[in-house]
């Protein structure tokens, strides 16, 4: 059965009346007049050609993808440099709401980052394990079912393209990092289903990417070899991908998983990551098109008795010695952390350390280690802080000024909400406007949000902050205490489970006996992940007095007794941030119950509440339980502990 999307998120037909029911004037032809036209239509409005207009939307001058809105007397008027500039513009004087007709400070606005993307980790076929969209928690793909493009369901992709350009996003990666064998085959004679899913995106300036296997020429080419340097293998990408291009003209490019997590790469050929990504590149770079090259490459067969290797280390050590190996349309990708998208982590240290390299930052806006869409967790504080971290200190740049892009992992499917949890969407909303300007504080996105979202009353605005405003912060309190990060159940990542990865192959342990828990990453003892950091942080990081709380047990192995930075111990810190974390949850499910909303975003919001109250209780439990077991250490309160 096909799921129709009854919940238009943030840009509900309301949201057009100051504009639907005014005379518009769009010089141009395209998606910014159809627009128009349709929001004229809904509400009463005209759209006119000549003579006086109270919105004017023009294409001018020649630049980047940003716009200017000027307001006086005589009316508004939206200017841009291209057409993709028009339509955030458009979307801009939509969030302004009534204000864009009264006479103001002219506003202009350009993208911080010039690509803005979302990678979709969708599947053609349902895989056995990770099912149609791994790591979704949002119904199925939009684009793919049971192996079968969804056809009837373009129209939707339209409105999916429209959401993501009202937000700023202007790529897209179709399909899962994790290339199997159907998948692979997009590239070639599944090429036509990209050609159509193309089109909707195209219409709203959003360039469609597509992830590719490195052995593709093996699979695909019938060569036995996927060797980057082999005149074969490069002449097969060639062709290949300049056919990809000539029936995708605006084809963004590719993206590749390589020698990670099982993924083919340029390992196998003796050759490094800059050879297999030159290579791609040099097949797109007559096109236009780029290479998105991820930097997620560790050992995941680690022997747990093994303590001279971190996984932490494993991009920088990989990555870094590359800086400057790697052709100009060449991205690297890196998450933000050094492991995997855990809850907190420190900045990974190669966004610092690879100056003649096109970084992206890469964040996870699908919730595998942060609540599956289950546990409100409103994702942008995490992300704002990585954005201002100055890897340098304070003299030096941020991360927003140090990466060239910004790429979340979708958090997006067919259920009638988008994104399984209806307050979810406020990860997608946050992510395009951080894209757009890092400088945006969590608060105010929020607040963007909830008004286009609900239009609601200063009550329901309070409410809803209250519930989301710190839920990142609160679902960390309840989680893995002080960064140690992987307490979780091993597969599916939901839920506690905290030595699931304790003696696994993966590289994620926390070492706790009953002495003491973390990881030695210092130089002096540990593993020298400490010292990969530039001044200051390699010295904060390194001493056990000056590291921040919530990183200890990333980088260091302390005893419970060891004293924060906060004065309390930490099997007390431990014990006290378990107990308040649930507190806050069950607040957040009174303050709920409260609010008048949309009734079924409301009984939504609702079952899932109760969910996370359930899930955030055994988390404490097994958490506190486990190390009072080890540590023999009880709660100064006297509180419950099993
Ligand atoms: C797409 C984590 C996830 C995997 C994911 C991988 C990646 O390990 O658990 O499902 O694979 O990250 O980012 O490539």
């Amino acid at each position: 059965m096909t799921n129709v999307i009854t919940h238009p998120a943030w840009l509900p037909a309301a949201a057009w009346r100051p504009i639907g029911t005014r005379r518009v004037r769009v010089d141009v032809p395209g998606t910014v007049r159809d627009e128009v036209e349709a929001a004229c239509a809904a509400h009463g409005g005209r759209l006119v050609t000549a003579g006086e207009a109270d919105l004017t939307l023009t294409l001018t001058g020649t630049g980047h993808d940003g716009y200017a809105i000027t307001r006086d007397d005589r009316g508004t008027t939206v200017t841009a440099a291209t057409h993709a500039g028009l339509v955030h513009g458009l979307f801009a004087t939509v969030r302004m709401g009534e204000s864009a007709f009264t006479p103001g400070p002219r506003v202009a606005s350009r993208p911080a980052f010039p690509r803005r993307m979302l990678d979709h980790w969708d599947n053609v076929d349902v895989h056995p394990v990770m099912g149609q969209v791994e790591r979704g928690y949002a119904g199925g793909s939009l684009f793919w079912s049971a192996g079968a493009l969804r056809t009837a369901d373009l129209p939707r992709i339209r409105d999916y393209a429209r959401l993501l350009a009202s937000v700023g996003i202007n790529a897209v990666a179709l399909n899962n990092v994790n290339v199997h064998a159907t998948e692979a085959r997009l590239l070639t004679d599944r090429l036509p289903e990209i050609e159509l899913l193309a089109e909707p995106f195209r219409r709203y300036g959003i360039r469609v990417h597509l992830a590719v296997s490195f052995a593709a020429p093996m699979l695909l080419g019938g060569l036995d070899t996927a060797d980057p340097l082999d005149p074969a293998v490069r002449s097969w990408w060639a062709l290949t991908l300049g056919e990809v291009c000539e029936r995708i003209p605006d084809f963004g490019g590719v993206l590749v998983k390589a020698d990670s997590e099982g993924q083919p790469g340029p390992f196998a050929y003796g050759r490094t990551h800059a050879d297999g990504a030159n290579m791609l590149a040099e097949a797109l770079a007559p096109h236009g098109a780029t290479v998105h090259w991820r930097a997620f490459v560790y050992d995941h067969r680690q022997d747990w008795r093994d303590r001279s290797t971190d996984r932490a280390r494993a991009a920088y050590d990989h990555f870094t010695p590359l800086d400057g190996a790697f052709a100009d349309t060449v991205t690297v990708q890196v998450k933000h952390g050094p492991m995997d998208f855990q809850p907190r982590e420190p900045v990974s240290p190669v966004l610092a350390a690879m100056p003649r390299t096109r970084l992206a930052l890469e964040v996870q806006a699908t919730q595998e280690y942060t609540g599956q869409q289950k546990h409100v967790c409103y994702l942008a504080p995490m992300w704002s802080e990585i954005l201002r971290f100055r890897p340098r200190g304070d003299d030096g740049p941020p991360i927003a000024g140090t990466v060239g892009e910004l790429v979340a992992v979708a958090n997006t499917g067919d259920d009638p909400f988008w994104t399984g949890h209806p307050l979810a969407q406020a990860n997608l909303y946050a992510f395009g406007r951080l894209a757009w300007d890092p400088s945006l504080t969590p608060a105010e996105i929020l607040d963007e949000w909830i008004t286009l979202t609900f239009d609601p009353d200063d009550g329901t605005r309070a409410g809803l902050h209250d519930v989301m405003d710190d839920s990142w912060r609160t679902y960390e309190s309840y989680t893995a205490p002080l960064g140690v990060g992987f307490m979780v159940r091993p597969g599916h990542h939901y839920g506690p489970d905290v030595d699931g990865y304790e003696y696994t192959p993966w590289g994620t342990y926390h070492f706790a006996d009953r002495d003491g828990v973390g990881v030695d990453r210092t130089v002096a003892t540990g593993t020298g992940f400490a010292g990969l950091y530039p001044y200051p942080w390699n010295g904060v990081y390194e001493s056990l007095t000056d590291c921040p709380d919530e990183l200890l047990l990333f980088l260091h192995h302390v005893p419970y007794t060891h004293v924060l930075r906060s004065g309390r111990t930490v099997i007390q810190h431990i014990y006290d941030t378990h107990f308040d974390g649930v507190t806050r949850v069950e607040a957040a499910r009174e303050r709920w119950r409260r609010l008048a909303l949309d009734p079924d975003v409301h009984a939504r919001v609702a079952a899932l509440l109760d969910e996370q109250v359930r899930s955030a209780i055994e988390w404490r439990d097994q958490i506190n339980t486990y190390f009072f077991r080890k540590s023999g250490i009880g709660d100064t309160h006297g509180r419950m502990i099993y």
